[in-house]
């Protein structure tokens, strides 16, 4: 089934965007133009036309209502940093940890793939908000695509349709997205950002990452260019409100590198003993922060949705996200139950005695593969979650009171601290890192740096990108407070030694407390950290002074060689690195 909305029908008067689709259209030589407006009757149509081409297959609607199972190409699965590319006119801009390429010989070589790549094809037009309907922090995009999968999955993840073209008026401020699919041939698969023309094209893959364009393309790499250029932070964050039985709402943004349980934090639920206390979720991956009128920090979640991993998710790492993906939600490469049910490692509930695995292939629990692909995804609204903050739409954002990094680390960091201050803050963002998996290249237990979460997702120089986090004490009046959480530390025997999931609610609330001043600290060499009879540990089993002094422990031979780590990255940016992170080194190390 094609449409009839070709080009001279399209849905905007700006003609700005109507001469760039030409364009784009004179290219790619689609059969047909699909002028996407957002509508439910569009989503009903599109969802049709992708079942009807096996892109989608319908799932058990009566578990599931309006759920949709897709999968991938297996070659396809992941978002690829390595076919990634900033490109500006020097090197330079985009620093060592990113790829770059001339911009003109990347628009040729990218506009030859697109040539003619779209015959036989619709080519959709998707406009799209990043940030809720007229929010100052709000930036316009329109994504082209031939993928019908990335339109139905674009309405999800972001505010699509008129609402996006009335806020960009006759404006050319806009973001221009091109996707194609191509062959989905991993040679021929490039991910290109030009954040001089606030432009992304990406060919060869249809994965969330490397197609969703409105999401780690333009929210995090161009995004984070245009926060530097325009004085506010585009960052790899979650977002949540913490609520007190008094109604207090307390904000706090958090950096965790991926499969460090952000979705899990962003909608956690609080233990019982916190009766009448509520954790509100604003984002679960991207916060873009600007200074307010009264100087602090206000925060929005760029997304509509969220595009979380599925394996794992259940009723104990994550309730709230078990009830979010039960309805409107497209699955990917997860398990197909026989009664058109999904199955995924670690869902509740019994393992299927069968089931189709990611790939279509039957499965059975002796099979040595897993049935879901370890990086299987949902794709669902957020206004699914039952604990979607009022504030979540709210255009003026939330003020944030502060910021949380973290990372998986078996050793060495502690459950808790405070930074001394914003500089100290920075340095603890700046030299973030997390332990690698088996499976990751570089072996087990090797720390990766992952400056503020945002090594695969920052659009200019990490030593530019840091000095940028200096500046905003100028472009502040009130700063958040920095802290560094670590849920992930073991003892001897392998076994970790804090219970996480519901009880980080204890180091939350110690967070917020600091924020509000109501709650001492005592000084340690890494920051501040809590005195052990201010830190809750009421009725939690088998843990008491003694396995907090044990999980707060500094161990002075661990930190020598923390230090001398944290400066092979630093060696690596040595070019830009501010000297202000290099004092801070200084300080640390005659501290410990
Ligand atoms: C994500 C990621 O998908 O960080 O959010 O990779
Ligand atoms: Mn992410």
């Amino acid at each position: 089934m094609t449409t009839n909305r070709t080009t001279d029908q399209s849905n905007t008067t700006n003609q700005t965007v109507i001469s760039w689709v030409k364009e784009m259209a004179a290219l790619c030589q689609p059969d047909t133009i699909f002028w996407c407006d957002g509508s439910e009757k569009e989503k009903a149509e599109l969802t049709a036309q992708a079942v009807a081409s096996g892109v989608l297959i319908k799932l058990n609607q009566e578990k599931l209502p309006g759920c949709y199972y897709h999968r991938s190409n297996p070659n396809d699965v992941a978002r690829v940093e390595q076919c990634t590319y900033i490109c500006t006119s020097a090197r330079e801009e985009v620093g060592p940890t990113n790829n770059w390429a001339p911009p003109s010989e990347m628009y040729e070589k990218v506009n030859g793939l697109l040539r003619g790549s779209m015959r036989g094809r619709t080519m959709y037009v998707v406009p799209y908000l990043m940030g809720p309907s007229g929010s100052p922090l709000t930036k316009v995009g329109v994504e082209l695509t031939d993928s019908i999968y990335v339109a139905l999955s674009m309405r999800v993840m972001a505010r699509i349709g008129d609402a996006a073209y009335e806020q960009l008026g006759n404006r050319a401020d806009f973001n221009r997205g091109v996707h194609s699919m191509l062959d989905i041939n991993p040679d021929r698969r490039l991910i290109c950002h030009f954040p001089q023309d606030n432009t992304i094209l990406s060919v060869g893959s249809n994965y969330g990452g490397n197609v969703l364009l409105g999401k780690k393309c333009l929210a995090l790499r161009i995004g984070s260019y245009l926060a530097r250029k325009e004085g506010w932070m585009a960052e790899h964050m979650l977002i949540l409100g913490l609520e007190s039985p008094e109604g207090e709402k307390t904000f706090v943004a958090a950096a965790f590198p991926s499969a460090c349980g952000k979705t899990n934090f962003a909608m956690l639920i609080p233990p019982a003993r916190y009766k009448g206390w509520k954790v509100w979720t604003v984002g679960d991956d991207i916060a873009w922060m600007k200074p307010g009128p009264d100087g602090r920090l206000y925060a929005i979640n760029p997304e509509a949705g969220y595009f979380g991993v599925v394996p794992g998710t259940n009723s104990k790492s994550n309730p709230n996200a078990v009830k979010t993906i039960e309805r409107d939600t497209i699955y990917t490469n997860v398990a197909l139950l026989p009664d058109g049910d999904v199955w995924w490692e670690g869902k509740d509930g019994p393992v299927p005695t069968e089931c189709l695995d990611w790939r279509g292939n039957r499965w059975t629990p002796d099979s040595k593969e897993k049935a879901a692909h370890p990086n299987s995804r949902f794709a669902a609204p957020m206004m699914n979650n039952p604990v979607v903050a009022p504030e979540a739409n709210d255009p003026h954002g939330v003020p944030i009171s502060a910021i949380i990094f973290g990372g998986r680390r078996a050793t060495t960091l502690p459950l808790i601290f405070q930074s001394f201050n914003w500089s100290h803050g920075v340095y603890l963002g700046a030299t973030m890192g997390s332990e690698m998996t088996a499976a990751a290249v570089g072996g087990l237990g090797q720390v990766r740096r992952d400056p503020m979460a945002m090594l695969p997702f920052c659009g200019y120089d990490m030593g530019d990108y840091f000095a940028h986090w200096l500046r905003m004490q100028k472009l502040t009046k009130t700063l958040p407070q920095v802290f560094h959480v670590n849920w992930f530390r073991k003892d001897e025997g392998g076994n970790f030694l804090w219970p996480g999931f519901g009880e980080n609610m204890r180091v939350l609330k110690w967070i917020v407390d600091r924020c509000h001043s109501r709650v001492g600290a005592q000084e340690s060499a890494l920051g501040w950290v809590p005195k052990v009879e201010d830190f809750d540990m009421n009725g939690l089993e088998g843990f008491g002074p003694a396995q907090f002094e044990k999980l707060q422990s500094i161990d002075t031979e661990e930190w020598k060689s923390e230090i001398l780590l944290q400066d092979e990255l630093f060696k690596n940016l040595r070019a830009t690195v501010p000297k202000e992170l290099i004092l801070q080194r200084e300080l640390l190390a005659s501290r410990i």
